[in-house]
């Protein structure tokens, strides 16, 4: 039997297709190759970067699906189907919204695979496979299942391993599809395990794509004081809180963190109120003063986010937004659009209120593109508020300002690989920003 693993592309852009410039290898379908028993042939296709071959012999395909490659993701499963070949569908859109998916596959799997994969594909090679697969989430993610990176040879990805430590955090940012997700849970792999999974590779940069890697800090420091020994060098994403914890952020640097990607969201505490985001609680309200006079002593290169289109957010509001991320010199930075995603607290909001663009599913609209507003603000239009995220990207990643971010002594300066880092990575994100902006999700219009 033969299995065809697919990770989808968002899109293409108007006229020619989208290459994905900072691939990085998709963990999830490693996971899925390595529950899945050694007697079944696996392959993957990554239609970020390479065609995916439909007429191919294959028995069955499994496509992961997240909100913004979810129509993408059908029209592939609808190239197979048509074929006769069975398509599984599963991630955090599957889990997020599986009426719909289902519509579009054989089955699917709500949530993480890892219980029920085995089940799922003796079924099927039983000829009696089910429509729908709902696991109770595991307790332990991964259990005991060391990623098959075998799949990623010579596909081109970036020179980074991704990996888990945890998954899910015990926060409910009132946005965040993770937090419906895990519902406001966080599970932690054993520390041995991680280890081992480490071991079991060769790099020494590591990007553990937790949700929130110090959510727990007991937990966090175990895992920390397990890889000082390591000498390696890691990425991840963490909440701001973890700064009030002194010992926590002492193993961090320890052992070997280059930066995290943080939550700022916003300058604005009514903003922070507004969301629901109690990790970022900043009572003087002096645009993170301290916090990021801290991130700088420990020497973190920061990757801050922010989301913008918040009630209480004007033009002006995220205009300055911008100043202070560039005035702050952080390494990088996100300006997101306040995305409604299926069954988030925020998508009900929107959706009684009456804000909700593109029939309330911009994820399949025909006219939907890349980084558009899909709610109506409210201190603005839409397109504006698309048109000053877009400026947001622009201005921090222009030329200027990724000269006048690096003179950071302290972070980006602080060593010639962070430097280096700095300089391969920002040029980088600048072409990305223009590339993507406007995008077309899916491949085919309905002139196609
Ligand atoms: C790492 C990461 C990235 C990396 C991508 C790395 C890569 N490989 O290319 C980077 C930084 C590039 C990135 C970019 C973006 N990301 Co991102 N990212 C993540 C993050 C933190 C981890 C994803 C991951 O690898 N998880 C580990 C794997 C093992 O978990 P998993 O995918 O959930 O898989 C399990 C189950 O879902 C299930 N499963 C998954 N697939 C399948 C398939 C089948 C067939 C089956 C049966 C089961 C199954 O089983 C798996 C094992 O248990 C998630 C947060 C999260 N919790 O998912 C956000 C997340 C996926 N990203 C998100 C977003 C919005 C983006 C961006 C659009 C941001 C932006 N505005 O530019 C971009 C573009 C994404 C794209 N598709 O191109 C959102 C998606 C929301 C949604 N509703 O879909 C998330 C959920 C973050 C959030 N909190 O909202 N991202
Ligand atoms: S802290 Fe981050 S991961 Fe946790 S709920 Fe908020 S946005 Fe989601």
């Amino acid at each position: 039997m033969k299995l065809t693993l697919i990770k989808p592309n968002i899109g293409r852009r108007e006229h020619s297709l989208y290459v994905d410039e900072a691939r990085m290898e998709p963990l999830q379908l490693g996971i899925l190759a390595a529950l899945t028993p050694r007697d079944i042939e696996v392959v993957m296709y990554d239609d970020r970067m390479e065609p995916i071959p439909y007429d191919e012999p294959t028995d069955i395909v499994a496509i992961t699906v997240e909100t913004f490659t979810a129509r993408r993701a059908y029209e592939i499963s609808n190239e197979f189907r048509s074929r006769g070949v069975k398509t599984v569908m599963g991630g955090m859109h599957a889990m997020l919204i599986p009426k719909e998916v289902e519509e579009h596959c054989d089955c699917v799997i709500v949530g993480d695979a890892e219980p029920v994969w085995e089940i799922m594909l003796k079924d099927f090679q039983d000829g009696c496979l089910k429509k729908r697969y709902e696991p109770e989430q595991p307790h332990c993610p991964q259990m005991n299942v060391i990623t098959r990176r075998d799949i990623f040879e010579g596909k081109g990805y970036l020179p980074i391993t991704l990996l888990q430590f945890s998954r899910g955090c015990s926060h409910s940012c009132n946005f965040c599809a993770s937090s419906v997700y895990f519902k406001a849970h966080h599970y932690c792999r054993p520390v041995e395990e991680v280890i081992k999974e480490i071991k079991s590779q060769k790099r020494k940069l590591l990007f553990f794509v937790d949700d929130n890697i110090v959510c727990n800090h007991e937990k966090a420091k175990e895992l920390f004081r397990a890889l000082i020994p390591l000498k390696l060098h890691w990425v991840s994403q963490g909440s701001m809180d973890m700064l009030g914890d002194k010992e926590l952020m002492e193993l961090m640097v320890k052992s070997g963190c280059l930066g995290l990607v943080i939550g700022f969201e916003s300058i604005s505490s009514a903003c922070i109120a507004e969301m629901n985001k109690n990790t970022n609680k900043n009572p003087s309200n002096d645009l993170y003063k301290s916090q990021i006079e801290q991130l700088r002593k420990w020497g973190l290169q920061t990757w801050a986010a922010f989301t913008v289109g918040h009630d209480s957010d004007t033009i002006e509001s995220i205009r300055a937004t911008c100043d202070f991320a560039i005035k702050n010199k952080f390494t990088f930075a996100a300006f997101n659009i306040l995305m409604p995603y299926p069954n988030t607290p925020f998508y009900e909001k929107m959706k009684k209120e009456g804000r909700l663009l593109y029939d309330g599913k911009w994820w399949l609209h025909e006219e939907y593109r890349f980084n558009y507003a899909s709610i109506v603000p409210k201190n603005m239009t839409p397109d504006e508020l698309t048109e000053i995220s877009f400026d947001c990207r622009r201005r921090f990643n222009s030329p200027i300002s990724i000269l006048k971010r690096a003179l950071e002594p302290r972070t980006n300066m602080r060593t010639p690989y962070r430097f280096a880092t700095y300089l391969i990575y920002n040029p980088l994100f600048r072409k990305e920003v223009f590339k993507k902006q406007g995008m077309r999700f899916g491949m085919k219009t309905g002139e196609d």
